[in-house]
């Protein structure tokens, strides 16, 4: 096969947010835009060279083109065997997992997550490095710096790859592997759940709802969930994956999850409620009449988790991003654990999972994982949740209130202000940090304020250091207030505020979370005033 070399000009745009790079479709669709940034990680990571990379993508509209392309420029620039996701299919979790057992050089997962697909939606790119991690930051500015001056990019002429046939083929010089996206990451979760035990409770008449959202989750959550634990069909819902995810906004959450929210507070709610997202690496957990926030579901799994057969040694250590509330550090605290606060976005937790300091992490934007891959994982946690359940015998709210009673409750929402000016949405930023300096001491409500800043986080493995990662205004242990720039949009920008409280007292455990959370919004107005300079009178999303 001819090899070219076609001669293209630097975009200025190719800088990866939080994970990856996400644009819209029809900026990804402009000719030599992909290949670009392409071209920039192959020359890069010279180490792809020679070695195996894995690819998939979340199914949504133009993963099959893209793939198409990566494959032949692959091949153009030296790599020798390409594992890819049948039908161009990998959940996030899952291309990790492919890239730790084929001992691959590194993976290309074409994800935008949680953003709105087809068409007019948005498609996304992220590399992850040998081990399955993200690339790290100063990986992506390399990244960003080669595009910035790219001249040429190499790809192999007139290459159609049959995404569909499982088995090797050639393509040149270089093996194509087509695989079933599913095998190896459910032999995987088999090693890690007791699935006799998950099978028995099910067979005791318990019951699971799982939420697809019409996303990569589907085929996973079938095979798992229906063909091995024995679930009844009907657990699984809008399980077909289309390439627009139905057209909706595949975040779980309880605003576009609605319809499986609706469900876990009727008469008929099953035990577990679980959904995923777009690209299968997030997680929303409800009980019966019970939302678990995210920040809880991590703080109850670390609590549970070394009853579960593939945690029995128990914890290494755990972390939490920073806006993530702090319930997990009360638990660490109770059993003796080391806990960290990284910036927001899964790669920062990936040396502290690679050198054995953690087991388990997560973030607030219902993502949890443990160190079984180097991505969050949706499926992982809702299989660790129906694990607990059958392990334990109790129901979701049973955990919670015994939960509550011992570490004390930490009420919690993130007010989303999305597609905002980005010079309104600095203002917001930039009014807030010059005031910070005077606002430690100062008595808001019944809280004062103990530490006024700007994250900043030294990596402890790699000593890279990472500077404004969010403001925060903290007042001791009993709340907090956040506030930061969204790095995944693709349209303006968003401001994400998180608002924590804690509380142990017996009678406050008990309120509904927006009215515990009310008067701490009230002071975040006062403080950070959002509404007042952006025009807005409400979030567009609270979760
Ligand atoms: C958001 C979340 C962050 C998450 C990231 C990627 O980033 O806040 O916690 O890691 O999305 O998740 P941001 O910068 O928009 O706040 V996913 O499911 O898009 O891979
Ligand atoms: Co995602």
């Amino acid at each position: 096969m001819p090899v070219r070399e076609i001669a293209t000009k630097p975009f200025s745009d190719q800088k990866s947010g939080t994970a990856g790079l996400r644009k819209k479709v029809a900026v990804f669709q402009q000719p030599h835009y992909l290949e670009n940034f392409l071209q920039s990680i192959f020359d890069v990571e010279t180490s792809l060279r020679g070695k195996t990379l894995v690819m998939g993508g979340d199914g949504r509209y133009h993963n099959r083109t893209a793939i198409q392309t990566a494959i032949a420029m692959a091949a153009a620039n030296g790599v020798a065997k390409v594992i890819v996701g049948q039908g161009g299919i990998l959940s996030t979790p899952a291309s990790s997992h492919m890239i730790r057992i084929s001992g691959a050089a590194g993976g290309l997962v074409f994800t935008a997550s949680h953003n709105p697909a087809g068409e007019d939606g948005d498609f996304g790119l992220k590399f992850n490095i040998a081990g399955g991690g993200q690339a790290s930051e100063t990986l992506t500015n390399r990244i960003y710096e080669a595009s910035k001056s790219i001249a040429r990019y190499r790809i192999e002429e007139n290459v159609w790859v049959d995404l569909d046939r499982r088995g090797s083929q050639k393509l040149g010089d270089m093996d194509i592997e087509v695989v079933d996206c599913v095998d190896d990451y459910a032999a995987l979760m088999q090693t890690l759940f007791d699935f006799d035990r998950i099978r028995d409770w099910f067979k005791k008449g318990h019951s699971l709802a799982f939420d697809a959202m019409h996303a990569v989750t589907g085929p996973y959550a079938q095979r798992i969930f229906v063909d091995l634990l024995g679930a009844p069909q009907k657990s699984v819902m809008n399980a077909s994956p289309l390439e627009d995810f139905g057209g909706g906004h595949p975040d779980p959450n309880l605003i576009y999850a609605k319809p499986l929210v609706d469900l876990m507070y009727s008469d008929h709610a099953p035990d577990l409620g679980g959904a995923s997202d777009g690209d299968g690496d997030r997680n929303m957990i409800l009980g019966r009449g019970i939302f678990i926030s995210p920040g809880d579901s991590l703080a109850m799994l670390a609590a549970h988790l070394d009853k579960l057969p593939g945690y029995k040694k128990g914890l290494a250590g755990v972390a939490r991003s920073m806006p993530t509330c702090r319930a997990l550090d009360m638990v660490a605290k109770g059993r003796g654990l080391a806990c960290y606060e990284t910036p927001t976005g899964w790669k920062f937790f990936a040396n502290l999972l690679d050198s054995g300091r953690i087991t388990l992490c997560g973030e607030e934007s219902f993502g949890t994982s443990s160190n079984h891959v180097r991505e969050k994982d949706g499926v992982w946690a809702v299989l660790a949740w129906l694990n607990v359940l059958a392990e334990t015998g109790l129901s979701m709210q049973q955990i919670a209130d015994a939960h509550w009673k011992q570490y004390g409750r930490h009420y919690y929402a993130r007010h989303d202000y999305d597609e905002l000016p980005t010079a309104v949405a600095n203002q917001v930023m930039e009014t807030l940090i010059a005031s910070l300096p005077r606002l430690a001491g100062q008595k808001f409500g019944e809280w004062t304020v103990s530490q006024a800043d700007e994250f900043g986080y030294e990596d402890p493995v790699d000593g890279s250091v990472a500077k404004s990662q969010g403001i925060r205004i903290v007042f001791g242990e009993a709340a907090r207030l956040i506030l930061r720039l969204s790095g995944t949009g693709t349209k303006g920008a968003t401001l994400r505020l998180y608002l924590e409280r804690y509380e142990t007292a017996a009678e406050k455990l008990g309120y509904k979370t927006g009215e515990a959370l009310a008067p701490l919004a009230a002071i975040a107005d006062q403080l950070i005033r959002i509404g007042e300079i952006t025009g807005r009178k409400a979030p567009d999303v609270v979760t």
